[in-house]
């Protein structure tokens, strides 16, 4: 069948109109940039916290080659639960790859991102790396096009990246020191040679700070990944965020380590641990001082389709696709009217948060509160920005800190839902147990729900259920609950400590 091109009156309303962005985005992570680059990154789920809620991504798996080692990867790993970079279930041909976002565009109207992140390194794979962006770049030009590259061959690609109509690329970028290179990558393919060790990362180093200088310089939005690996990398990556960002990256985002023994990585056989909650939290608190963060990454497979926290890939396998019959014109019309009514929504939220700020503003120089210790809570959301999961099917949790000077997003912590987990999750632990310790530290959860049976357990963890605020926005229920904690009198002041002029 021929695939349909998207129109432009669908562009426009596929990137939101001048309703929703153009005339003042309040998303709290963006309103300080500059309008061209809210433009690029409104809708991009990775880009953009706020829009995480709403938008979806997808990867093509067509690059199935790299060009170094790391220590954390090993690609021949598949399994369908598995979800992390560099595992896929099947590698696609470009063409195979077009049909494939042509038909989960029609299906997925919130999908607004094709990214390429492997199996291998896009940019070690370049004829099908470009050969896909090239047809997609005309094919679906509203949808953004995005890359993620270890940055090794990035300095010879900038070119051909610049002309495909690439905003996004991704750097992953563990290091700025050969010696600490040295301990993650053990190789890398350069000039036809394999480079060993320290003289390869050092090579390694070199490009990826290269590649980045470019791309800034061409004003491609760069966001740096980095792998936290508690005894490697961990007390360097505060350096590594303060020198990307001086090479003009735009966002920073510290993923923990992932290393078990049975996904046969070096890291995993090792016994590598990965750093706790606590440990990557401080960390990222560490590097925001000086870039932005980005604490809603996923780790995505790289055939990963759907919202951040799902992955609806089993439904895009290419069999399928071929047995679809798709109204293409149809689906063009869908997807031009879900996203017009995201912007509806975006922009009546932006309204109710200016009202408020405005409000706490006023009020907050009318009383003088005392100040309140921050509280973690839990979310349980199926996207929308709205607490809309039931408790018992949650696959994950959003976690939220509220304190007296607002509410911030913290990160995610994965479980096994609770109403499917069965009696353990395969380990000997229930899934009610695996929830309670992926929430440890957590005072709240926010739900549309929650079952009689969870409640005690939870409540003994020192949890405290909440299905009451069941389909409202996020950080509007959990200043709510916030505020209900502080007049019960459960947020005891911090003392203040008075700074006393020398
Ligand atoms: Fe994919 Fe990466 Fe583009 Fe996003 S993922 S290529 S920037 S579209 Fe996003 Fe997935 Fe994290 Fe990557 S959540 S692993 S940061
Ligand atoms: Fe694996 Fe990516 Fe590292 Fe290559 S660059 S070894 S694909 S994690």
């Amino acid at each position: 069948m021929e695939l349909p091109v998207l129109n432009a009156g669908q562009q426009e309303a596929s990137q939101g109109g001048c309703a929703s962005h153009s005339c003042g985005s309040t998303d709290d992570q963006l309103s300080h940039l500059p309008e061209h680059i809210r433009a690029k990154v409104h809708n991009h789920p990775c880009y953009s916290e706020q829009a995480h809620h709403y938008f979806a991504r997808m990867h093509v798996a067509v690059a199935p080659a790299c060009n170094i080692q790391c220590h954390y990867c090993n690609r021949k790993y598949d399994c369908s639960n598995e979800s992390r970079p560099g595992v896929v279930s099947e590698v696609l041909t470009p063409e195979q790859a077009v049909k494939k976002v042509m038909a989960v565009a029609a299906n997925i109207p919130q999908m607004t991102v094709l990214g390429i992140a492997g199996p291998g390194d896009p940019l070690a794979n370049p004829e099908r790396t470009f050969a896909t962006f090239r047809e997609l770049s005309e094919r679906a030009p509203d949808i953004k096009l995005c890359v993620s590259t270890n940055g090794l061959a990035l300095p010879e690609s900038v070119e051909e990246l610049s002309k495909h109509n690439i905003d996004h690329v991704t750097i992953t970028i563990n290091c700025v020191d050969p010696d600490v290179g040295a301990k993650i990558y053990p190789w890398i393919f350069w000039k036809n040679k394999r480079i060993m060790g320290r003289e390869g990362a050092a090579i390694l180093i070199e490009q990826q700070q290269k590649g980045l200088a470019m791309l800034a310089e061409r004003g491609i939005l760069v966001k740096v990944n980095s792998v936290m690996i508690p005894g490697v990398n961990d007390e360097h990556l505060a350096e590594v965020s303060r020198v990307v960002k001086s090479k003009g990256a735009f966002l920073h985002n510290v993923m923990p380590l992932i290393a078990e023994p049975e996904h046969g990585t070096f890291y995993g056989l090792m016994g590598q641990p990965g750093p706790t909650h606590e440990e990557l939290q401080k960390l990222q608190d560490a590097c925001s001082g000086d870039m932005n963060m980005m604490r809603h990454c996923r780790q995505c497979r790289a055939d990963a389709v759907g919202m951040l926290g799902e992955d609806r890939g089993q439904e895009f396998t290419m069999d399928k696709i071929e047995d679809m019959e798709i109204d293409y014109e149809a689906a063009m019309v869908k997807r031009a009217e879900v996203h017009a009514q995201i912007a509806r929504e975006l922009e009546i939220k932006d309204q109710a948060r200016a009202a408020k700020t405005e409000l706490v503003a006023i009020q907050g120089l009318k009383t003088d509160q005392p100040a309140t210790r921050p509280v973690l809570m839990a979310v349980a959301t199926k996207g929308g920005g709205v607490i809309n999961e039931h408790f018992g099917h949650a696959s994950e949790f959003l976690i939220y800190e509220a304190s007296g000077s607002g509410v911030r997003f913290i990160g995610h912590r994965k479980t096994v839902p609770y109403c499917e987990g069965g009696d353990t999750c395969g380990d000997g632990e229930s899934a009610l147990d695996k929830t309670l310790r992926e929430l440890a530290g957590c005072e709240v959860v926010l739900c549309s729900k929650v079952g009689y049976e969870p409640w005690g357990p939870l409540e003994a963890a020192g949890i405290q259920p909440n299905g009451e605020h069941a389909m409202e926005a996020i950080e509007d229920a959990v200043l709510a609950v916030y505020e209900e904690m502080r007049v019960a009198g459960k947020l005891e002041a911090r003392p203040v400590v008075q700074q006393k002029a020398a």
